[in-house]
């Protein structure tokens, strides 16, 4: 029986790929937070119903002993390092507390595998604002990374980190360059999720308008679920490499808030407010990816569109709002 262990088992991705693992029959492991163990209802809704078969281990990315007693007890034979602070707009707030989970975080998982579990194939979530001020459209693997915040740059040295762990140590690790990924799980500060769950609490009569900041940002947005598939296909390979996880469309937030206020009839023009304070300092304007790697060599493709995707989420967030199951967090 395979042994994974995740980080950021709790999140989104986290989830998913958890669900994935135990159905090909791994033996799955991850690491939490001792907070998360302490509240799991507030922090473990995600993998809720998979509880009883996952096994989860307190431990930090602060803390470099803490990781590497996980790592050598549970000798992975696959790590899906996901857990960062992937709040693009917390990473202007907060640079530092960012660069410290991301960069040393991810530096601590590599060289604890290293130390504690050589053989372990090694997943390093990294991301399509690696490329922020984008140097061409579509981006693919080759294209030259131009971050353009703290999380960004946080990500291009986890990844630049991961392949010299490759390079210089032999070792079997690799990045998924992946771009925006949402379903009905995603945290309620990413715009998506922000729009869905106003939509519902506005056709509901709970809320009547929803403040955003820059409408005219593009994003090729695809689903978690197709997104998290291509992570453990990357592992499944012969040789590590790097891959660009996309769906090669692009949207801006206008047209998703546009579609997702109409598939309850609303016209968003009656409900969104633009507020000054939600406008990044450094804006990245237009993400699209090119998969083309991903689909030769991994035989993966998207299975979500765009449409599918909004529906999916308006869906769920308008069946939480009814059922009284719906708490929004976010700013
Ligand atoms: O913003 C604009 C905002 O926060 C998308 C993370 O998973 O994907 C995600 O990063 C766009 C930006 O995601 C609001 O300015 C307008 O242009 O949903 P987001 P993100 O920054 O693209 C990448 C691939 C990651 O790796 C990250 O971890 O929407 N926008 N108004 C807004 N964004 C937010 N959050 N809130 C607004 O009110």
């Amino acid at each position: 029986m395979k042994v994974a262990l995740i980080t950021g088992i709790t999140g989104q991705d986290g989830s998913y790929i958890s669900e994935l693992l135990l159905d090909q029959g791994y033996e799955v492991h991850g690491i939490v937070r001792r907070v998360a163990l302490e509240y799991p209802e507030h922090r473990m809704w995600r993998i809720r119903h998979l509880l009883d078969r996952l096994q989860l281990h307190p431990a930090s990315l602060e803390s470099y002993p803490s990781l590497f007693k996980v790592i050598q007890r549970v000798q992975p034979n696959e790590c899906y390092h996901l857990a960062a602070q992937s709040y693009v707009s917390y990473s202007f707030e907060d640079e530092f507390s960012t660069m410290n989970a991301n960069v040393n975080g991810t530096h601590y998982m590599l060289s604890a595998i290293r130390e504690a579990a050589p053989n372990c194939r090694f997943y390093f979530a990294g991301s399509s604002e690696m490329f922020g001020k984008v140097r061409e459209v579509p981006q693919n693997e080759d294209t030259p990374f131009h971050p353009r915040s703290a999380y960004g740059i946080s990500k291009v040295a986890g990844y630049e980190l991961t392949r010299n762990y490759r390079e210089a140590y032999g070792l079997f690790m690799l990045s998924g360059i992946l771009y925006n990924h949402e379903s009905p799980r995603r945290g309620f500060e990413f715009v998506t999720r922000k729009i869905t769950s106003h939509v519902a609490r506005i056709k509901n009569g709970q809320a009547t308008e929803v403040r955003l900041g820059n409408l005219d940002a593009k994003r090729d947005w695809g689903h978690a679920r197709d997104y998290v598939r291509a992570m453990w296909l990357m592992l499944q390979q012969d040789t590590p490499e790097d891959y660009v996880v996309s769906t090669g469309e692009s949207h801006s937030v206008r047209e998703f808030a546009d579609l997702a206020f109409r598939t309850v009839g609303l016209n968003y023009e009656d409900h969104v407010r633009i507020d000054q304070n939600l406008i990044r300092p450094a804006e990245v304007d237009i993400l699209c990816g090119d998969a083309t790697k991903s689909k030769e060599k991994l035989n993966w493709e998207h299975s979500t569109s765009f449409e599918e995707l909004v529906g999916e989420m308006v869906e769920a967030d308008m069946k939480a709002s009814e059922d009284g199951s719906l708490v929004t967090n976010g700013p």
